[in-house]
């Protein structure tokens, strides 16, 4: 930043210039006006700090501008947006490392113009050669940006997985279409200034696009635990299970109920109860493959739906559960309390299964399959797994008949 500073008074700024500076700052402030709630609101239900909708203006800037200036610039855009939109969810110390990141980015592209042998007064004229150090440029800062954010976020939390710490496929998208948008308005700026306020509709179009999903994303998600929630698990086990029908292989139905839970809130408190909850969530995450549909019922019951092979479905399934009843059983939740970490171990689940036959049994005979089975392994003791055999629906649709499989023996 410093050395962006002592640049400054040696910059000689043509009338051009300063056109497309006060352009581009301008209507980088009036896109965070009028952004303003669904920018609110975005900030409000996720954290992603991989989506930065404003370097539409910090990357024309970088590609028009000389590079104090394209950095005093996002400075100036970045600053703006804070305390319109993000104080006070955003503390300051973030606020200065977001900045940072971007002026390094708008840094990176603009040594990318300008080793490219790209004319920038009187700035692009649409050349093939221009177009190609554009896409560059794009590179070059979406790569330090995301090289700086990730480094970020896997220092200050390393608790998270690393899905999250390198955000998903989606934000990559979205980011990089953003960094276009501002190409275009680098060329639109470069043809004519009033042009470049044809970008702010679609930008806005994208503001709210990535709003809905989010919120779409936040319906479905299980506040307490971030896995499905019953609404959204049914849902896609029913689209599934109508695809297994038609065209995959069977599928297996877990459902999962936390033994004695009442006694851990007894213990050791609500607060602690939900973390074991979450960490809960998370080891029967870990235990499946990404495309298996694991959801909370509700309370301390959770569902799975997996795909199982169809020579040896219940086997597997049986595999799965006991995988993951004996994952909880050597849970060891570390929970902070002002007076130290404590930890919660000793817990148990009680696992019901059903397996989907080529006879094609509905979610609900499935559900009804394995929540039986489950009370069966209550009954029997709990810390076990049941499975539930299903019988052609012609015959008994809902009927079935609990595998006396042992606690450690599916
Ligand atoms: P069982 O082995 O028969 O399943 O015993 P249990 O104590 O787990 O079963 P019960 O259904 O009697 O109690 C469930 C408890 O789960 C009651 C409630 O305190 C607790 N619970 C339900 N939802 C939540 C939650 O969101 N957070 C916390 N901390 N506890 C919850
Ligand atoms: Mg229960
Ligand atoms: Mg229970």
């Amino acid at each position: 930043m410093a050395l962006v500073l002592a640049q400054l008074p040696a910059l000689r700024l043509d009338r051009r210039i300063i056109v497309a500076a006060l352009v581009i700052c301008g209507l980088g402030m009036l896109h965070t006006e009028i952004a303003l709630r669904v920018e609110r609101v975005r900030r409000r239900i996720t954290d992603t700090p991989h989506v930065d909708f404003s370097s539409v203006w910090t990357f024309a800037a970088a590609v028009l501008l000389p590079p104090a200036l394209a950095a005093v610039l996002a400075t100036i855009v970045f600053t703006h947006l804070w305390a319109r939109s993000w104080r006070p969810r955003v503390p300051v110390y973030r606020h200065v490392f977001s900045t940072a990141t971007v002026v390094l980015a708008c840094l990176a592209a603009s040594a990318v113009v300008a080793s490219g042998d790209v004319a920038r007064t009187p700035f692009l004229a649409g050349s093939a050669r221009e177009l190609v150090v554009l896409v560059l440029a794009v590179l070059a800062y979406t790569t330090v940006n995301s090289s700086l954010v990730v480094g970020a976020v896997a220092v200050s939390s390393p608790e998270l997985e690393l899905s999250s710490v390198l955000g998903n496929w989606n934000d990559a998208a979205l980011e990089t279409a953003t960094l276009f948008l501002g190409a275009l308005a680098a060329v639109a700026l470069s043809i004519n200034p009033w042009l470049v306020g044809f970008v702010l509709p679609p930008l806005i179009v994208l503001h709210w696009a990535e709003l809905v999903r989010h919120l779409k994303e936040a319906a479905s998600t299980d506040g307490k635990t971030g896995l499905l929630n019953a609404a959204a698990w049914h849902n896609k086990a029913e689209q599934v299970l109508h695809r297994a029908n038609a065209e995959d292989g069977p599928r297996g139905v877990l459902v999962l109920d936390l033994d004695h839970f009442k006694r851990v809130n007894d213990t050791y408190g609500h607060v602690a109860g939900d973390q074991v909850l979450q960490a809960v969530a998370n080891a029967l995450r870990n235990e499946v493959r990404d495309r298996d549909l694991v959801g909370r019922f509700g309370g301390e019951e959770f569902v799975v739906l997996l795909g199982v092979p169809s020579d040896s479905g219940s086997t597997e399934l049986g595999a799965v559960a006991e995988r993951m009843r004996r994952r909880v059983e050597h849970l060891q939740v570390e929970i902070p309390t002002p007076d130290g970490p404590m930890t919660v171990s000793g817990l148990t689940v009680s696992i019901g299964g059903a397996v989907h036959s080529r006879t094609g049994e509905d979610l609900r005979t499935l559900l009804h399959i394995a929540d039986t089975a489950l009370y069966s392994a209550k009954r029997a003791g709990r810390n076990r797994v049941r499975l539930g055999l299903s019988l052609p629906p012609k015959a008994a649709p809902v009927q079935y008949t609990a595998s006396d499989m042992p606690a450690g023996g599916a």
